[in-house]
């Protein structure tokens, strides 16, 4: 046959464009786009009628921990590197990019490469990359940032809060001056460490313990502030910068600002902030736990709004999960470790900080029929694919560029039906969106031509294996505002 695949009655929606076309794969590339008619069954070893539904290319999802350790206490992420990119494609999502952490007693990234690449390699389902995590920005660290794009590695996250992760705004510097020298993205997670000790202690003296209290202990005003200071630091350097996870309206404005005088400030949200509030921690017992991530879920709608409205005018770059799985019965870091005799509903700063959320992304933001679709396909694929350099290969539906990576949703008037997590594919005990109505769900997902995920005929058929490590370049979106930068000039 001249085609290994073809994909027929579909509406084909990019970035750019809305569209009925039929797609044609070879070598698990997209081979060809045609208009009705041309393509015919006979022409490929395999046909998918779509039916009339959309077909996307596949999500990109920039916001993964897999295989992590925690970030205080003991225990890691429930989720290893097969099942996370289990429950990736699942839910539509052919490309994760997750996390190489480095610890503070390492001084080398490469070595956390090295490690990361071991837990990874032949158990992914899903095609995968990695941002490494600067805990130890020390000269060795700093000194192998070329390396690292040699290796494939174009992005870095950095802290300023946490005991186990957070760099001083020197140590910032110092990461900012060279990713601008190696042309890398450096995400940041902007909250305030010392106004969130200072706060958890206030709650402590009080003796005020219960989950919702975590949402009290990371005031708004501790993202607002770091957020405002990375863009300060970055600014100096003229260096692109990703704010990760935004969850606060107020911090988004600092964000839109800069971006209106042309700095080149990129932000990330999520749907826990589009979705949760303070009220999913406030509730009997241990309950709320589930939904303790950081950034917490905020106060209510308004919030919400303000969220939706970053990502529909283009403040948020990129819709990723922040996918931080933790088990909620587990004696090691669940519920068992949380609770005490001296804190018989537990304590919110020993629980674990993180949601799952990878295999939901897609459909619990296509379901709330809130974006444009192709404002949905921008933030949940082209744009992550762009900004941390796998475009076209990903976020594109390319003849002759890009992977054949699809999501193929159902036609109009799917039957709704109620979010549980005994659908899921993660390796978790729950899911924050229990019981949410879905309106919408992954009918195929194809990776590089394979179909790896078919609702209806056997769910998930791809193999662990199957994954491959991506290679990243430069960004594409992100650069630097002059090609010179000296201290004697600012
Ligand atoms: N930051 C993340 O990126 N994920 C979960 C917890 C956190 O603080
Ligand atoms: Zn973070
Ligand atoms: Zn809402
Ligand atoms: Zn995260």
């Amino acid at each position: 046959a001249e085609y290994d695949l073809l994909v027929l009655n579909g509406l084909v929606v990019t970035h750019d464009n809305t569209v009925e076309l039929d797609i044609a794969v070879k070598d698990g590339k997209i081979a060809k786009l045609s208009p009705r008619g041309v393509l015919n069954g006979g022409m490929a070893k395999k046909v998918i009628d779509a039916e009339g539904g959309m077909m996307m290319p596949g999500g990109v999802d920039a916001h993964v921990h897999l295989d992590e350790p925690a970030l205080f206490g003991k225990g890691e992420t429930a989720d290893n590197y097969e099942t996370g990119t289990r429950s990736a494609i699942a839910g539509g999502t052919t490309t994760l990019i997750t996390f190489a952490p480095q610890r503070k007693t390492e001084p080398s990234l490469l070595a956390a490469l090295a490690a990361t690449h071991a837990r990874a390699k032949g158990n992914c389902y899903s095609d995968y990359s990695f941002h490494l995590i600067c805990s130890n920005a020390g000269p060795k660290a700093i000194s192998e940032f070329a390396a690292l794009r040699k290796a494939g590695v174009s992005s870095l996250k950095i802290y300023m809060t946490y005991e186990a992760l957070q760099l001083k705004d020197s140590e910032i510097l110092d990461v900012l001056f060279e990713a601008r020298k190696q042309k890398i993205v450096t995400m940041i997670h902007a909250e305030n460490g010392a106004i969130i000790d200072w706060t958890i202690k206030k709650l402590e003296e009080k003796k005020l313990f219960a989950p919702k209290y975590h949402v009290t202990s990371h005031p708004p005003v501790a993202e607002i502030e770091a957020t405002y200071r990375a863009i300060s630091l970055s600014g100096f350097i003229d260096v692109p910068i990703l704010i990760v996870h935004v969850s606060s309206p107020a911090a988004a404005k600092h964000i839109s600002d800069a971006q209106r005088k042309g700095l080149p400030v990129y932000a990330e949200t999520c749907p826990q902030y589009l979705f949760l509030t303070r009220k999913d921690l406030d509730k009997p017992g241990f309950e709320g736990a589930k939904c303790v991530c950081s950034p917490p879920p905020r106060e209510g709608e308004q919030d919400h709004e303000g969220i939706w409205r970053g990502l529909e005018d283009g403040t948020f770059t990129v819709l990723s999960s922040d996918h931080c799985p933790f088990l909620y019965d587990n004696t090691e870091i669940g519920k068992k470790s949380v609770i005490s005799s001296e804190y018989p509903n537990g304590h919110f700063k020993y629980i674990p900080n993180g949601c799952p959320g990878v295999e939901t992304r897609l459909s619990l933001t296509l379901s709330a029929n809130r974006l444009q679709l192709q404002k949905f396909v921008e933030v949940t694929s082209t744009n992550a694919a762009k900004l941390y350099g796998l475009y076209p290969r990903k976020g594109a539906l390319i003849s002759g560029e890009s992977d054949a990576d699809l999501t193929i949703w159902y036609p109009e008037g799917m039957k709704e039906f109620e979010l549980t997590n005994s659908m899921l594919h993660h390796n978790v005990d729950y899911t924050p969106y229990e019981g949410r109505t879905m309106k919408q769900w992954p009918r195929y997902t194809v990776l590089r031509g394979e179909v790896v995920w078919a609702r209806d005929e056997g769910g998930l058929i791809g193999k662990k294996g199957y994954g491959e490590f991506l290679k990243r370049d430069v960004s594409s979106l992100a650069g630097c505002r002059s090609e010179e930068w000296d201290v004697e000039n600012f």
